[in-house]
């Protein structure tokens, strides 16, 4: 072989060396995919943010940072919270199947704490349970956990030592992990974490002893009238992630739309198990996603059980009911000078009033919609629909087609037009009365009839 042959089988080997290095670089980078080109739809926390991450040696590198904070639970209510990077839930983890991940714990507690991968395949020792996995971080101490992630879905983060005062006062977040395939395209991603407090009206600082007399319920930590909304545009396929370690479980109900349950924290599940719901209900240590084709309008998304939308100062107080109170109010006032009587109509007039309640607390329910008050609070927002969405931009109220608003009319006309209940005798058709009873002709029983 000559000298030039030599060179050109050099300069061939190198050209083959430099492109298979090339490939891997390239498949490196696109294996862990480079924050400016994700691969999936980023997840909205609404309320909250996303953890940014760093690439440090073939790992997505994350840091939590425990600590107390102040919190705005809504206008008016601020609360001392332990949540993670000055937020509760703390910032949203997003990954991909595949990823190996990270993530550095400071502790700036004043009590040992961990933190566990709810859901997350892992080695045990990652598992982050105080005692059992790892010694706890002490105050000011500093934990590394690192895992590959062996799966997709949605998963969450919480504090594993002293769970009652830890997770009771906001120390939990999002863990999502996006398929390394992309399945069913998403145009809208959202994240809602569910919780309960109770918070002494006048105080700051959540009672986390309480076990089951909550006053305060949240999503991502926000009551109503402080939840942002939710957007969509019109035929957008919308997957709304929802999260729970809290100690209730929550029924939570979207209006003008059926969706499906499409996955838990345990993984999809498949089209064929599925079926059409308008509420999940969403258990401690759980998750659901649902997801829907997204229909014009605006939409309540709230829980079902009645006083978990609703706040603080709709909180145990005395039921009057259909109890006459006047004059009661002035010798009331006698021992409670700021004694109000209200209630005897039901509670209505709580939106209505503006009187001053005690401080750092949520009147019962509020938020101003296009036609009054909405007259709730606690796990309550809005959905969106739109036509047209400019991108980032909450909308004005949803514009109705005409014709498709309920609308006031004669309540006495449309009264006399209500079907009449009576009673009547089978045998004497001339017995008839309001309520149920026997004919006195016959003694037969009344049967109910509607008069036409
Ligand atoms: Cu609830």
């Amino acid at each position: 072989m000559n000298n030039q042959s030599q060179i050109i089988q050099l300069s061939k080997t190198v050209i083959l060396i430099l492109s298979v290095f090339s490939i891997l670089i390239n498949s490196q980078l696109l294996g862990k995919n480079p924050p400016e080109d994700p691969p999936f739809m980023p997840v909205i926390t609404p309320n909250g943010s996303t953890l940014s991450w760093t690439m440090v040696d073939g790992f997505k590198e994350f840091r939590l940072i425990v600590e107390e904070i102040e919190w705005e639970i809504a206008p008016g209510m601020v609360i001392k919270a332990w949540g993670y990077n000055g937020r509760t839930p703390g910032p949203t983890i997003e990954a991909i199947e595949g990823d190996h991940i990270r993530i550095y714990v400071t502790n700036k507690l004043p009590e040992p704490t961990a933190v566990h991968w709810h859901g997350v395949i892992l080695p045990s020792g990652m598992d982050g349970i105080q005692g059992l996995t790892q010694p706890g971080i002490q105050p000011g101490e500093t934990f590394v956990y690192e895992f590959e992630l062996k799966q997709h879905g949605t998963q969450m983060y919480h504090s594993h030592g002293d769970e009652m005062t830890q997770i009771g006062l906001g120390s939990m977040g999002f863990f999502i992990i996006h398929p390394r395939i992309r399945k069913q395209p998403i145009d809208r991603d959202y994240a809602i974490f569910l919780n309960e407090w109770f918070v002494d009206p006048g105080t700051r600082t959540p009672n986390a002893n309480v076990m089951t007399d909550f006053n305060i319920f949240t999503f991502n930590s926000r009551a109503f009238p402080g939840t942002a909304p939710l957007v969509a545009k019109t035929g957008d396929r919308v997957r709304v992630r929802i999260a729970n370690v809290a100690q209730e479980t929550h029924p939570i109900h979207l209006h003008g739309h059926s969706f499906k349950v499409v996955a838990t924290d345990g993984g999809d599940i498949p089209s064929s198990a599925q079926w059409p719901e308008t509420t999940v209900l969403v258990a401690p240590g759980q998750t659901r996603d649902i997801e829907f084709i997204a229909n014009p309008g605006d939409w309540a998304l709230h829980c079902h059980r009645r006083h978990h939308p609703m706040n603080a100062m709709g909180h145990d107080i005395p039921n009057v009911l259909g109890v006459n109170q006047d004059g009661v109010e002035e010798k009331i006032r006698d021992l409670l000078p700021n004694y109000m009587a209200m209630g005897e109509k039901g509670m209505h007039e709580m939106v209505e009033m503006n009187m001053e309640g005690p401080i750092n607390t949520l009147p019962m329910m509020g938020g101003e919609g296009p036609f009054g008050k909405v007259a709730m609070g606690g796990m309550f927002t809005i959905f969106k629909v739109r036509d047209f969405l400019p991108d980032g931009v909450d909308p004005e109220w949803y514009s109705n087609p005409p014709g498709t608003i309920s609308r006031l009319v004669d309540g006495e006309s449309a009264e006399e037009k209500v079907p009449q209940l009576l009673f009547v005798c089978p045998m004497h058709p001339e017995v008839h009365q309001s309520g149920p009873g026997s004919c006195p002709k016959c003694g037969m029983n009344l049967i109910e009839k509607y008069k036409k």
